[in-house]
Formats: structure tokens, C-alpha cells, sequence
């Protein structure tokens, strides 16, 4: 191994000597160890590659560290705590800090959202939203209640949960029949009604009716949820159309269907708002989170219910009895908890989240000046995300894409996601509006790089 010095003079080892134990999660594992993309110390908006060079962070890692990288309250924070209190049970035991976490979090997501169900990721958050919603109606006496709609093109992590109700067709086709009982509403992009569109696109509201429709065709007697991410993010970046998640909250009240918003991507200021819903003036039944509530530092996920989904699992059963028969070792790990906790403080007394609305129009005008450029479809923005389709070559989908992202990553010094031949973008909230310039500088010469 060798290794490389940062600006603030740690050293990291910056090469492996063997990449091929490593099974790499949702990567192209024979590229990449080809030619790897190694990060070895990170602050603020920057990486450092193991070669030394400087990588502009546009995409917060994987849209989780809002706050930006190596933050020193966080940081202080996590080391604090694993020297306090290493780990501690939440089953049937507790520490201090799960609650004052609960509490603060519930203080922040909008109406009566206000019981907080911590798990370790996006997708333990999403099966334990799924669950509670199954469970609801059953201790409701409704147990017939219990199909699942997600929507196409949505995505919802990686459990066997998840991966049913996400609409995804790469992420759903290699595992089989997935859950029984799960259907999909229509997904919301019509590159002729909306391209280059900024934020939420005009047309399109009426496509929530496609709820009535499944109603119609399964009963709302066997319809438990209906699951959406309010923009939907991994696939690419879909604003959702004006009206439409009104429209959505309306037909579940209508038919006393749970609507459960997947916010793993969009809390935590990504909209320039706590959570999507209070940007859309919509309340769901149930919340997740994940990612930025530790801006990424140590895993932690969770969801947020409203006060009488909570209290329903409260009335029946002796006290001593397990209400929910759910929860993970490392809920509400107090690891996670110190680096929430201090992430939260981050977020209020740097702004953080006002500061992403207000930066809204400087990134939508850097992004959007890119239309025009060779083979760009279509732009999309909200919030500080941004999403770019370039088209697809001849033959032969995503080489574009992933050309990309390499170039981006070892000659630009840029990093973002890509979604087949979509870039994606989503910087950390601390970004300025001359970095805003730079990573628009950066994306006009890589679009041109791989015309
Ligand atoms: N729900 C949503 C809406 C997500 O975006 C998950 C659940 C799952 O979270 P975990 O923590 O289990 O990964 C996600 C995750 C990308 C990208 O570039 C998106 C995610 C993860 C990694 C990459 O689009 N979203």
C-alpha cells in the first residue's frame, strides 16, 4: 500500500492491494476494478481520490451527507460517544439520546407525524413502513387490508419489501415474484408534456387518478398503502407534477388507504424544506427517513407515524405486552443517535435547509444553461437536485452514462450518480454559489467529452 496526505495532513492509505474480495454493491464490479474510483479523506464539499486529486462532491456521496463531509461537531460527536456509550439494547432497555432524538425529529417533520421508529437504513425504514401499515389495519380488525401499490420508476431500497412495491424493472426483474399482492400506479414523466421542466412540472396532477383505478379494480377493503417517494430520485430525478400528491392524499382519505411518503432522498432539507411534505403542503400517514439524518456519517434510518397509527397498537393487550413485533438490534444505535443529534444542530444553526431553497433558482439557472448542449433530452431541478438525460447511444444504453461518470470522476474531478445515460445530482446544502458555477463548468465539459 501507499499513501497519500490530504490538505489537513492525515495520511490514508490510498491503494489496495487486492480490490477482488470486495463484492461491490450496485457497481459495474469488472470495470471498476479495472480502473477504480478510490476516495481516501473527504471535507466539507471535497474528496481527495487516492491519487491526490480533488473531487468535487455533487452528488452528497449518495444523496445522504447534507452537511457536507468531515464535519467537526459530527466527528466529535461520534468519538464522544463510542468512548460514553459504545451500544446499548432498545429492546425493552433505552439510553438518553433515543428519545431526545425521537423528540427533536418529531419536532421537525410536519402535522401530527410525531412517533419515530428507528431502523439502520433506507430500506429497514421502508419494510418497517410497509409492516406497521399491515399491522395497523390488522389491529384495526381489518386484516383484509393488506395489498401494497407502489408506483413505476420508484424506488424504495433493497429489501424483499422494497424491491416489490419499487418500480424499477433492473432492480425488480432478477428476484423472482417478490410479494404477493402488490400493485403499481403509473409513473408521472412525459418527456412531451414536461421536459425542461423547473421544478414541479405543470402537467400531470391527473395522474394520481390512477389510484382509482386500482381501487376499482382490487377494492379499497384489500388496499393496505399506497407507497411514493414525493420525488421520485434514483430513477432519475422526477419532480412530482403540480396537484399530484394533493390529488393522492385525497383518493386514500376518500378510501381509507395509509399514504406512506418515502422520504429516505428528499428529508432533510434536499427540497429546501425538513421533508418534501411540508414543500408540498402535504401529510402522509406514515414518513421514512434515512441518509441526511446523520448527513451520512453512521447508518441509521427510520419512519415517522401519526399519532393514531401509535396509539392504535396502544389500546389492546395487557401492558406487558410487545405492541409491534418489530425493530432491529442497532435501532436507535447510539452512535447513530450522537451523529443525528449533532447533524440536526448542523442543519438549524447553519440554515442549512433555507439556505438550499434560497440557492434553488442560482442551481435551477446553472443547470438549466446546460440545455443546448450535445445530446442533452432533457434537465429537471428541484430543490439542490438536479437530473440531466443525455441520449442514449445507438445499441448500446448507459455507456454513455457510465463514460461519464468515469471522465467526470478521473478527468474533471467531479463526482455524481448516474441512472443508466441520467446524470443526477444533488450537492451537499453548504455548497456556494461559485461551486454551484464549478460543477456547471465541469458537467458542460464532460457532456461535450462524451458527445
Ligand atoms: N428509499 C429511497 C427513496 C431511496 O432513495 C432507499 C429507500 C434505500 O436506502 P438504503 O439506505 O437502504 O440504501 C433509497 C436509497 C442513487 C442512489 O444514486 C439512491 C439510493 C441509494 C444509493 C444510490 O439514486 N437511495
Amino acid at each position: 500500500m501507499s499513501s497519500a496526505y490530504d490538505h489537513a495532513g492525515r495520511s490514508a492509505p490510498s491503494t489496495p492491494n487486492d480490490l477482488e474480495a470486495f463484492w461491490m454493491p450496485f457497481t459495474a464490479n469488472r470495470s471498476f476494478k479495472a480502473k477504480p474510483r478510490l476516495v481516501v479523506t473527504s471535507k466539507d464539499i471535497h474528496y481527495i481520490a487516492n491519487d491526490g486529486s480533488k473531487i468535487i462532491d455533487g452528488s452528497s456521496g449518495l444523496w445522504c451527507c447534507n452537511a457536507g463531509h468531515n464535519r467537526d461537531a459530527i466527528v466529535d460527536a461520534i468519538q464522544k460517544q463510542a468512548a460514553e456509550l459504545d451500544y446499548a439494547p432498545s429492546f425493552q432497555f433505552g439510553h438518553p439520546k433515543a428519545f431526545t432524538l425521537a423528540a427533536r425529529l418529531a419536532a421537525l417533520a410536519p402535522g401530527d407525524l410525531d412517533h419515530v421508529f428507528f431502523a439502520n437504513s433506507g430500506s429497514e425504514a421502508v419494510d418497517t413502513a410497509l409492516k406497521i401499515a399491515l399491522a395497523y389495519w390488522n389491529v384495526q380488525g381489518k386484516g383484509s387490508k393488506s395489498r401494497l401499490i407502489g408506483r413505476e420508476r420508484g424506488y424504495h431500497g433493497v429489501g424483499f419489501g422494497g424491491t416489490a412495491v419499487g418500480g424499477m424493472v433492473a432492480n425488480r426483474k432478477l428476484y423472482g415474484n417478490l410479494l404477493a399482492g402488490v400493485d403499481h400506479l403509473r409513473h408521472t414523466y412525459n418527456r412531451d408534456e414536461q421536459a425542461f421542466s423547473r421544478g414541479e412540472p405543470e402537467w400531470g396532477a391527473d395522474l394520481a387518478d390512477d389510484l382509482e383505478r386500482l381501487v376499482g379494480l382490487h377494492d379499497a377493503s384489500t388496499i393496505a398503502a399506497v407507497i411514493v417517494e414525493p420525488m421520485a430520485g434514483s430513477t432519475g430525478a422526477l419532480p412530482p407534477p403540480k396537484g399530484y400528491l394533493k390529488r393522492l392524499r385525497e383518493i386514500c382519505d376518500k378510501h381509507g388507504i395509509l399514504l406512506i411518503f418515502d422520504e429516505v432522498i428528499t428529508g432533510f432539507g434536499r427540497l429546501g424544506a425538513s421533508f418534501a411534505a411540508e414543500r408540498f403542503g402535504v401529510v402522509p400517514d406514515i414518513m421514512t427517513f434515512a441518509k441526511g439524518v446523520t448527513s451520512g456519517t453512521v447508518p441509521m434510518g427510520g419512519c415517522f407515524v401519526r399519532r393514531g397509527i401509535y396509539e392504535a397498537f396502544m389500546q389492546g393487550g395487557p401492558a406487558h405486552a410487545v405492541e409491534l413485533t418489530h425493530g432491529y438490534t442497532y435501532s436507535a444505535h447510539p452512535l447513530a443517535c450522537a451523529a443525528a443529534l449533532a447533524t440536526l444542530d448542523i442543519y438549524r444553526d447553519e440554515g442549512l435547509f433555507e439556505r438550499a431553497r434560497a440557492l434553488e433558482p442560482v442551481w435551477a439557472d446553472a443547470i438549466h444553461a446546460l440545455k443546448g448542449e450535445p445530446n442533452v433530452e432533457d434537465i429537471r431541478s428541484i430543490g439542490l437536485v438536479g437530473a440531466i438525460d443525455l441520449k442514449p447511444r445507438d445499441g448500446a444504453p448507459g455507456t454513455r452514462g457510465y463514460e461519464a461518470l468515469d471522465r467526470a470522476f478521473h478527468e474533471h474531478g467531479l463526482m455524481f450518480r448516474t441512472a443508466g445515460d441520467t446524470i443526477a445530482l444533488s450537492p451537499p446544502l453548504i455548497i456556494s454559489e461559485s461551486q454551484i458555477g464549478e460543477i456547471a463548468d465541469k458537467l458542460k465539459a464532460v457532456i461535450r467529452a462524451v458527445a
